[in-house]
């Protein structure tokens, strides 16, 4: 199962897989970060269909089309912002990786790559939120077979390091 989990450092607009996940906000209609930049590379067709779905609250996720990038889809997902940790935060962004799970088999996807969700702007610890991560990776794993890659992209050099290590205490 674990040879089905890739960590790559570096853009995830770059991707050719079948969805990458956007870490966006509530009203779907683009921002800075990971978000900014998957509406620059898909352009403004992306802004155009997210315009028609009226948002998306914390914790789901909502998918399009991927128009200009090499990857089939996306799917949008709302992070939860960090507060401390005692606001629900695991919750939500456990919610977040199952939504855009549970997405991706409806539509018959196979491959799928996710940003550090709620880790930037959103200030999310990232040890915490990598560990998140790669639990709802197995349990996905272990319930869809269809799913043939889970990429996690890291952003930076310290990133990568930290999925490394909790891959090696998750799986
Ligand atoms: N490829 C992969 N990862 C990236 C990229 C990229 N091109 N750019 C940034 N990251 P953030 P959030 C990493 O702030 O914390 C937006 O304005 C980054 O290093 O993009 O969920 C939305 O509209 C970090 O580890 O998302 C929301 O308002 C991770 O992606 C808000 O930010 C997530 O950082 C969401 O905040």
């Amino acid at each position: 199962m674990r040879e089905k989990v890739e960590i790559f450092q570096g853009d995830i607009t770059k991707l050719t897989v079948d969805a990458i996940v956007n870490a966006a906000n509530s009203s779907l209609l683009g921002g800075g970060g990971v978000d900014g930049a998957i509406h620059r590379a898909a352009g403004p067709e992306l802004l155009a269909e997210c315009r028609t779905i009226g948002g998306c609250p914390t914790g789901e996720a909502r998918i399009t089309a991927g128009y200009r990038l090499p990857a089939r889809h996306v799917i949008h997902t709302v992070g939860p912002v960090w507060q401390g940790g005692n606001h629900g935060e695991p919750a939500f962004l456990r919610s977040c990786y199952r939504n855009c799970y549970r997405l991706a088999r409806e539509s018959g996807l196979a491959t799928i790559a996710f940003p550090a969700i709620s880790t930037g702007v959103y200030g999310y610890p990232m040890r915490l939120a990598c560990r998140i991560a790669l639990e709802e990776a197995k349990s996905a794993l272990e319930s869809n077979p269809e799913l043939a890659r889970i990429v996690f992209v890291a952003f930076s050099p310290e990133a990568a390091g930290i999925y490394r290590e909790t891959m090696e205490e998750v799986f």
